[in-house]
């Protein structure tokens, strides 16, 4: 019965699922530069001015997701000075507040004022995959926002599981054994480096949303299973039932 319960509950929240994801579906996140596809997507907002190189100085940190797409996304918006900067995003992949263990990531983004934008993913100490693209704004227009995405699979997560993020921004990278969370701790002390969020870090579970014809497949699925379930637990009573009548 129970089961029962649970099927024909998500039967009908199937459709209210698909009116859900479509809505959200209106908007999805485009890796083009351009950043009208962020407005109302989540973010925390960082202070102005609370590191020494303005360029550096990061006021929002924006992560979402697209529907079906097993990849996040993330965008970084600064207020003042168009200059390259470099973008080094910690991922404490297994959710235990250290950031530096073997499945562990480090994504360095660096943003160059022609817009282009380059993405290079390292689980623990090893490179993974580099991406790059138009995906900054350019100047003398700004400069000053840039967007990236990585797969889920880069890093070895799975949709929904449970990681943290701390971003550091600079103008200048750290070379690849030099960047370690302490390093970039001590580029932010010296007023060098700006730390999002300023203490502690963002906790985030990441979770492509389904598309329509996601919904459409979960509501097919539970019509089914619905389907099974009153099959089986009909035809066994039917079946005993005439078995009974035949040896009498
Ligand atoms: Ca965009
Ligand atoms: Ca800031
Ligand atoms: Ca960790």
């Amino acid at each position: 019965m129970k089961m029962l319960v649970q099927v024909l509950v998500l039967a009908a929240l199937s459709p209210f699922l698909l009116c859900a994801s479509t809505a959200y579906a209106a908007t999805p996140i485009t890796l083009d530069g351009s950043f009208g596809d962020w407005a109302g997507k989540p973010h925390i907002e960082d202070p102005i001015g609370d590191t020494d190189v303005s360029a550096a100085d990061v006021s929002r940190l924006y992560f979402a997701n697209n529907d079906d797409d097993p990849s996040m996304y993330f965008m970084v918006e600064r207020v003042q000075v168009p200059s390259p900067t470099v973008h080094t995003l910690f991922i404490d992949v297994n959710n235990n507040g250290l950031f530096e263990d073997p499945v562990d990531a480090q994504i360095r983004v660096s943003h160059h004022p022609t817009g282009q934008v380059t993405v290079a993913v390292f689980v623990g100490t090893q490179p993974v995959a580099v991406y790059s693209g138009r995906w900054g704004d350019r100047a003398p227009a700004g400069a000053l926002r840039c967007e990236w995405s990585v797969p889920f699979e880069d890093l070895n997560i799975s949709p929904g599981q449970v990681i943290r993020l701390v971003l550091f921004t600079t103008t200048q990278a750290l070379a690849p054994e030099d960047s370690t969370f302490a390093n970039h701790m001590a580029l932010v002390e010296a007023g060098q480096s700006d730390r999002v969020p300023d203490t502690g870090d963002l906790q985030w579970a990441p979770v492509p949303i389904l598309s329509l014809w996601g919904n459409a497949a979960l509501y097919l699925f539970c019509c089914l299973l619905a389907y099974r379930y009153y099959y089986r637990r009909l035809r066994v009573p039917l079946r005993t039932t005439f078995s009974t009548v035949r040896r009498s």
